[in-house]
Order: structure tokens, then sequence, then C-alpha cells
């Protein structure tokens, strides 16, 4: 009897120990551009079960997320950003929700999947086969600088 209710005391304690644990911050990078980027992946994040904060910042593209590790996974939370249409480490958004992003979102998409293929990442007219260089970027009505875009 003593030997069980000392195992059970221990099994608590450990239990204690881990939700505190659990607690996580992670950090990676999501593809996006304007202010619109930002509400929608900050949304997508924060729908997922567990987080308790996502903050994306649009000039280094990171995403910081907080989140009860025994309730989600990293992984939930990338899935559901590449869900809302953006491209992150781990997942690649759908083409039909890519296309379907409004124009000033339609970041490049070359960014995170062929990094290695794109060395030197040249910003010539309309070379890119997918047409989304900063050069041929429309729908903005200006330049299509990226600092320029956050007032879509
Ligand atoms: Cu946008």
């Amino acid at each position: 009897m003593y030997r069980k209710m000392l195992s059970l005391i221990c099994f608590s304690f450990l239990g204690l120990t881990l939700s505190v644990a659990q607690n996580a911050t992670e950090s990676f990078k999501v593809s996006g551009k304007c202010g619109m980027c930002e509400s929608r992946i900050e949304k997508a994040a924060s729908s997922v079960d567990g987080v308790t904060s996502a903050d994306w910042n649009k000039d280094s593209k990171i995403i910081e997320v907080s989140f009860n590790g025994a309730n989600t996974n990293v992984h939930k939370i990338h899935k559901a950003i590449a869900n809302a249409g953006h491209d992150t480490e781990m997942h690649k958004a759908k083409d039909e929700v890519y296309s379907a992003l409004h124009g000033c979102c339609k970041y490049n998409r070359v960014d995170l999947s062929q990094k290695d293929k794109n060395k030197g990442h040249k910003h010539t007219k309309g070379s890119d086969k997918n047409g989304k260089t900063h050069d041929s970027h429309s729908g903005c009505g200006h330049s299509g600088d990226q600092k320029s875009s956050s007032g879509c």
C-alpha cells in the first residue's frame, strides 16, 4: 500500500513537471508580403488549439508562436498556416489556395521551396517561369518594391 502511494505521488509529480515544461515557443519562416498576410497568418496560427500567441513579422518573415505542447505541436501550426495560403518551411500551401490570395499577397514562392535551385535570386524582368519576380509584381499599383507593399 505504501509503495503504491509513493508511486502515485511520483507519477502526479512527473505529470505536473511535464505539463509545465510543455509550454513551448517556436519561430520559423512563413512566406508572405503585407499587413493582410500578417493578419491571415496570425489568425491561422491562433486558430490551432493550444496556441496562446502568434506574431509574424513581415520584414523578417519569421513567426513566433507560443503554444501548449500538450494540446498541439508545431507541425499542426505549420499546416494551419499552409492551409491559409502561406508556405512554411515544413508545409507548402496548395496551389489553388495560393492562387486565391489577394494580388498583393502573392509572395514569391521560390523563396522557401526552391532555395537551392534559385541561387543568385535574379531580379530580371519576366525571366521567372512563375512570373512572380518583384519587377513583374502587379495588383498594387506601385513599383512592387517589397517594402512599399505594406499598405495593400
Ligand atoms: Cu498580403
